[in-house]
């Protein structure tokens, strides 16, 4: 049974022995050329003087390549065409591309980096949403979401409380950095390959820089090694620097940025500053609530209007609120362009209405849980974009996790600890979630795939969906497994490549298992029907009978003497095809931008988180004891990869709360620019112990074989980590004022502790 628990990743094997393949492991041809990028001194200013001619003279250089060297448009913005490939008279920001050096090494490229001179006059520098927002410096303009009357709603509460939040960006830290290899092929043709998630976008881009069409190039991608967005967009750029060089050159060109480079160039999550009006009645309902978003967007449009899209679209997260009032303003500023990073947006959106909920509750004195628990979203409720609720487990995973784990006896020993330690503290809190899936853009909700069988009976499939290590290709194989009856061995998931599989949406938005998984699933099913035509021909049984199981036919339930081999065989004697190709759609989804209503996802995932932390209210240090997480798997397929996934988005979540912190100076240079000044969890500071148990449910007809996306939406329970830590605090220190002001890390938790002494 090709869906049983136990499945592996398919690639663990090669994994742990060290041969699974990056682009840095692609066979380069002989004569292959290296590249590094020169890029921006200054986050903002002028160009006045640019000197190459020290670096062109550096032995090895092969050629230097600016703007002035591209055939067709500098040009690579997706949704707004705001951002050029290579800087022309201006920079924008610290590490925007100018120049890529071609040299026969990388070392000699990154020699020659240094040898350039270049004159740039200072332009004023922003560096936050604030700052933008009061420079009128904008993206694009603001969008709002609302439901009922908020104005006249805050006139009917007994609380109103008001409040300002700072959630800081986060570094993708991908274990492989951005990289691309392109290589000649005959007739002026390039074939790349990218680290990237999203094939289309540099098929495109490339195409549209270099001013060919877009057959004339072929992009191919065996793996990533993580992407969490920050590949989505961003791994664009590099890729076609690539192919510019080797369009000129005639020759192969690689790029891989270090980590330095990485770092300093691409953008990150997007910082948010907010404020937000949160209205309750005496019974603590939420009545109405307002937010606005100040999204720090960088220098350039990237993926930021539909990240702040979505910061909307989860808001309100798992509550429903009669009178809600959005607004999400897209604040340009001198950073890198930052970019999709795992829930996009939703996590951002999702940290006010929590710390709205902590504050009305420090402020009335009750638990956040109680509010929590009395607004959570019920079945029919109307999202405030206006989608109607189905099948909602928001309730369900609460209280199963509440019983499940037995929250009173977890709070009692969290309040006993309290009474017995002085200068250690805990602290515990909830955090449900729910995150809708699909691309908000509806039309990017489709996918195909192309499923070979060869004469011997061992399958090909090749798909949209690109494996970053999130076990895409293992769900894949399943799917193919389970409807031919096959074992997993019989089945080979290609590279993903834009020649096999063409016009595809990235990687993205916890779908690419849902999306290529269907593809897979019809073209699997067309090609079914076909063997079991050729096999009522062969076995004189009506095809209704025919059915396929462990390699054999069977007649009813009668095992017949041909084989899955066997069967294909005859099937190609009979010159039937063996190859199919399908494309899948999500039925139902829509979304009006004009009045901000319609039903975007095709479902939604639930959760509930519990975090324990203890503080060492001496050093202002802090472990978390444990989080246990009831998830809406739906019917999970793939147990062990699900229980990743949920395992490595809630340290990357607890990451970005606590822990991680991006900081820029005033001039808009990267301070956390390595390893060194930038901490990400460790083995030391991961939960003590995490379980995630599955939330019994039906699962969902649109999800992948009603195995549930679960990319992203484990994420958001990093945030209860946040709240956790303001509760052990405040158990040290009751005059301490709640700031929600993320990541906490160990300096602002020291602070906190002696806050108002
Ligand atoms: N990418 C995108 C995403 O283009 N649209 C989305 O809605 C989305 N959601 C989550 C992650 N990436
Ligand atoms: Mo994404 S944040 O590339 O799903």
């Amino acid at each position: 049974n090709a869906l049983k628990k136990s499945i592996r990743n398919l690639d663990s094997y090669t994994h742990v022995r060290g041969e699974s393949l990056y682009v840095d492991d692609v066979n380069i041809r002989q004569g292959t050329f290296h590249a590094v990028v020169f890029n921006s001194p200054k986050a903002h200013g002028k160009i006045k003087h640019i000197d190459y001619s020290k670096a062109e003279a550096l032995e090895g250089v092969e050629r230097i390549f600016t703007y002035k060297d591209i055939p067709g448009e500098n040009q690579i913005g997706g949704i707004i065409a705001d951002e050029p490939l290579f800087a022309e008279d201006e920079v924008h920001f610290w590490g925007m591309p100018i120049a890529l050096i071609v040299a026969e090494s990388e070392f000699i490229a990154r020699k020659a980096r240094q040898l350039i001179d270049i004159e740039i006059e200072d332009l004023p520098v922003i560096t936050t949403a604030k700052d933008a927002k009061e420079k009128g410096s904008f993206i694009n303009a603001p969008r709002s979401f609302s439901l009922g009357d908020t104005e006249k709603a805050f006139e009917e509460c007994d609380y109103v409380f008001e409040g300002e939040t700072f959630s800081n960006g986060q570094e993708h830290l991908y274990i492989e950095a951005q990289g691309a290899y392109a290589e000649p092929l005959e007739n002026g043709n390039i074939k790349i390959t990218s680290s990237t998630q999203g094939p289309t976008a540099v098929q495109a881009t490339a195409a549209r820089v270099l001013g060919v069409a877009m057959h004339k190039i072929e992009i191919d991608v065996t793996r990533l090694g993580g992407g969490f967005g920050g590949k989505e967009d961003q791994a664009t750029p590099y890729a076609v620097m690539t192919a510019l060089a080797t369009y000129h050159l005639n020759q192969s060109v690689k790029l891989i940025l270090n980590r330095h480079d990485d770092l300093r160039m691409t953008g990150k999550r997007h910082p948010y500053e907010s404020s937000y009006k949160i209205g309750l009645s005496k019974d603590l309902k939420i009545l109405a609530y307002q937010a606005e978003f100040l999204q720090n967007s960088g220098a350039a449009a990237d993926l930021s209007p539909a990240i702040a899209e979505r910061t909307l679209f989860h808001a309100t997260n798992s509550y429903f609120i009669p009178n809600v009032s959005t607004t999400v303003l897209s604040c340009k500023t001198n950073l890198p362009p930052n970019t999709a990073f795992r829930g996009f947006g939703g996590p951002q959106g999702m940290f006010v209405i929590e710390s709205a909920i902590a504050k009305a509750a420090s402020e009335i004195g009750v638990s956040p849980r109680e509010i929590q628990e009395a607004n959570l979203l019920e079945e029919n409720d109307e999202f405030y974009y206006g989608q109607i609720a189905k099948q909602v487990e928001a309730k369900n995973a609460w209280h199963s996790a509440k019983t499940l784990f037995n929250i009173e006896a977890l709070e009692k020993e969290v309040e006993d600890f309290n009474l017995k330690n002085k200068n250690f503290k805990k602290g515990l809190a909830l955090m449900p979630i729910t995150f809708g899936i699909s691309f908000t853009n509806t039309p990017m909700n489709h996918a195909r795939a192309l499923v070979h069988i060869y004469l011997d009976g061992s399958v090909g499939i090749s798909t949209a969906a690109v494996e970053m290590g999130q076990g895409v290709n293992t769900k894949i194989m399943q799917v193919a497994a389970h409807v031919f009856s096959i074992p997993i061995e019989k089945i080979k998931i290609e590279s993903t490549n834009t020649t096999r599989v063409a016009n595809t949406s990235p990687s993205a938005a916890s779908a690419t298992a849902d999306l290529n998984g269907k593809a897979t699933l019809k073209a699997c099913k067309a090609l079914l029907e076909r063997l079991k035509k050729v096999a009522s021909e062969e076995l004189n049984a009506p095809e209704k009978d025919i059915h396929l199981k462990d390699e054999f036919v069977y007649v009813n339930d009668k095992k017949s003497t041909l084989n899955w081999t066997e069967l294909i065989s005859k099937t190609m004697l009979k010159r039937v095809a063996l190859t199919e190709n399908a494309h899948y759609a999500t039925p139902e989804i829509h979304f009006d931008k004009t009045k901000e209503k319609g039903h975007p996802f095709a479902y939604h995932v639930y959760g509930t988180a519990i975090v324990t932390t203890t503080v060492d209210c001496t050093r202002g240090t802090y472990e978390f004891d444990s989080v246990k997480i009831i998830h809406d798997y739906g019917k999970s397929m793939s147990e062990g990869i699900d229980l990743g996934q949920v395992e490595g988005g809630l340290v990357q979540g607890i990451g970005w709360m606590t822990l991680e912190e991006i900081a820029y100076n005033e001039d808009g240079r990267l301070l956390s620019n390595a390893l060194s000044t930038y901490k990400v969890p460790d083995v030391f500071s991961v939960p003590k112990s995490i379980e995630a148990i599955p939330l019994e449910t039906q699962g969902h007809e649109q999800a992948i074989l009603k195995s549930k996306a679960v990319g992203e939406p484990p994420l958001m329970y990093g945030i209860g980590a946040y709240f956790a830590l303001q509760n052990a605090i405040k158990a040290f220190n009751p005059n301490y004022k709640l700031e929600f002001h993320a990541p906490m890390t160990a300096e602002k938790v020291l602070m906190a502790l002696y806050q108002n002494p």
